[in-house]
This record gives structure tokens, C-alpha cells and sequence, in this order.
């Protein structure tokens, strides 16, 4: 049986291949979309979510957008790593439909309340702010999830500063309010999707499917590459976002350990630190897990036959599993 996913994102590159991998994994049933500011402005980051669904031919999925500021913090955008437009680089088509007239956090709401418990996961790859106000706003939503898959944080390494991770330290308190919730979070961070680099190896067997979605995905993948080598010395950059949707297609993909995590929000130098608990082995009843080991190989299979069975949409070869 597909997984049930709601993936709330803020696209993004990485985001950009995080829902073309849902849309086109046989085993994930994409239920909705939604954004939050982070990478980009919210109005930004939701066109782009529309132009890239357009591209890829997605269609019968709702999308709203969400938080427009975090809870309590200044915007604070990414523009050294996604550009002006949250998406520089390729070419977008203008959005083919637009959003549901309603708000992300009524959405995330209504359509985890509308499935049977234990079947809908959360995979948030933007900021946590959208998933905060929704457990607040109903918070018969964390029984009732299957778990939150998340791309944030880290447990050795930060981006936006030394220790924190971008989309933590946008919004620790919302993070916060996540982590300690009491579903199970799987926390996806930079020690495993700094093993995530599109290596020119990776990105000829994308050019090779011969799509425009794949050339688009080529295209995200050339800005990201000058955007990581410029800002933070990569040689291939890490390809962050797909990493938490790999991980609820296929856990096996990915190694992890359960520890306790919480969140700094007060810290002088620490601010949006995950702190994880590694001292000793986790308690038995502990429902937070770090991701720590990439299978490199198997990851971008998957990115490579997503696209592969998205093929050209608009010309009758789109296929879309149940
Ligand atoms: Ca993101």
C-alpha cells in the first residue's frame, strides 16, 4: 500500500525534487500540499510550488498555502542558496490552477482527520511553523498521524550557523512545539543530506531520462551547484529536501538512530541547535529518531525512476499511481 503523505514545503530547489519524488514514487499517495514561508516569501514559494506541479502534471492534489511569517520571529529568506525567486535557474511555466481558497493549517487539519489514524505522515521540508499551529489548532492531529518525516536539523552540523540547520533555526519555537509533541519524528537533517550530493555522475543518469521534467531537475541541480560551491565550499551539492520523502518510500534507505532530540530557542551562539541525546542508548518509549547514513546509490535510483514514470506530461505518457 502507497503511504499517505501531506508535504508541506517551501520550494526550493530540493523541495521542487521532494514533490516531483512523491508524485512520481508508486509508493507514495501525494494527499496535499502545502507552504510555508522559509526559502523564499510565502507568496514566492507557493507560485513556484504551482509551477513546478504545472511542469510535472499533477493534478488532483489540493495545495494551500500557510504561514506567511514564522511564530514569533522576523522572515528571514534564503536567497544565497535559492536565489530572488526561491526557484532561479530553469525556466517555470505559469501555474496551470491555483491554490484552495483555504488556509495550509485547515488543510493539514482536515485531511488528517479525514483518513484512518495511523495513516497519513507529515513531511515537512521547510520551515515547522505551518505543523506547529496545526497540532496547537487540533491537537487530536498528533495521535492520529502516522509520524513526521522532517528535513531539518542535524545532530553534528549546522548551515545557517554552525549548529543550526536553516529550517529549525527560521522558527526554533515551532520546531520546538514539533519536537516535543509526543508523535514520532524522524528528523532527517544535514548528516544525512550532506551524504545526499548530486555527484555529475547522479546528474548525467538524470539528463540520460531525456524528459523536461528530468532537464528541469538538471537545471535545479546546475543553480545548486554554483549556489553550494559559492556559499558553503561544496564540490556537488546536497540535495536535502527528497532525502524525507526517500525515507517514508523506503526506510531501508536510510539508517537511523532514536534518541532524544529538543530544540534550543534561548541559546547566545545555539539558537535552533537540535540537541540529540547520543550519550546513551535511547529509552524505550523514545518517539524521535535522527537519520544518519545515506545509501547514496538507492536514493537517486529512486529520484531517477520518479522521473522516469513521469515522463513527459501532456503527452498521454504521464502515469500517476493510486
Ligand atoms: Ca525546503
Amino acid at each position: 500500500m502507497a503511504e499517505k503523505i501531506i508535504l508541506d514545503c517551501d520550494p526550493g530547489h530540493d523541495d521542487a525534487i521532494a514533490l516531483l519524488l512523491a508524485h512520481g514514487s508508486p509508493d507514495i499517495e501525494l494527499l496535499a500540499v502545502t507552504t510555508v514561508v522559509g526559502n523564499q516569501t510565502l507568496p514566492k514559494v507557493t507560485r513556484n510550488a504551482l509551477s513546478v506541479a504545472t511542469l510535472a502534471g499533477i493534478t488532483g492534489v489540493p495545495f494551500a498555502a500557510g504561514a506567511e511569517r514564522p511564530l514569533q520571529r522576523e522572515v528571514a529568506v534564503a536567497v544565497d542558496i535559492h536565489g530572488e525567486t526561491g526557484l532561479d535557474g530553469p525556466e517555470l511555466p505559469e501555474p496551470a490552477f491555483g491554490v484552495t481558497g483555504g488556509h495550509a493549517v485547515d488543510l493539514i487539519v482536515d485531511t488528517v482527520m479525514a483518513h484512518e489514524p495511523g495513516t497519513v505522515t507529515l513531511v515537512p521540508t521547510g520551515g515547522l511553523t505551518n505543523i506547529a499551529l496545526a497540532a496547537a489548532r487540533a491537537p487530536e492531529i498528533v495521535e492520529r498521524v502516522r509520524r513526521v518525516v522532517l528535513m531539518g536539523g542535524g545532530v553534528h552540523v549546522g548551515n545557517l550557523t554552525p549548529v543550526a540547520e536553516f529550517n529549525i533555526a527560521i522558527d526554533p519555537e515551532a520546531a520546538d512545539a514539533v519536537f516535543s509533541a509526543g508523535w514520532e519524528v524522524v528528523m532527517v537533517g544535514l548528516d544525512l543530506t550532506h551524504q545526499a550530493l548530486a555527484t555529475p555522475a547522479v546528474r548525467h543518469a538524470i539528463r540520460t531520462v531525456g524528459t523536461g521534467p528530468a532537464r528541469f531537475v538538471d537545471e535545479l541541480l546546475e543553480f545548486f551547484e554554483h549556489s553550494y560551491r559559492d556559499a558553503q565550499g561544496f564540490e556537488a551539492p546536497p540535495v536535502h529536501d527528497p532525502c524525507a520523502v526517500a525515507y517514508v518510500i523506503d526506510p531501508t534507505i536510510v539508517r537511523t538512530v532514536a534518541a532524544p532530540i529538543v530544540v534550543e530557542t534561548a541559546g547566545r551562539h545555539t539558537t535552533g541547535m537540535t540537541v540529540v541525546d547520543l550519550r546513551r542508548p535511547a529509552p524505550a518509549d523514545c518517539r524521535t529518531h535522527a537519520a544518519v547514513e545515506l545509501d547514496h546509490a538507492r536514493f537517486w535510483d529512486l529520484v531517477t525512476d520518479a522521473l522516469v514514470r513521469i515522463g513527459e506530461p501532456g503527452n498521454g505518457v504521464t502515469e500517476r499511481s493510486a
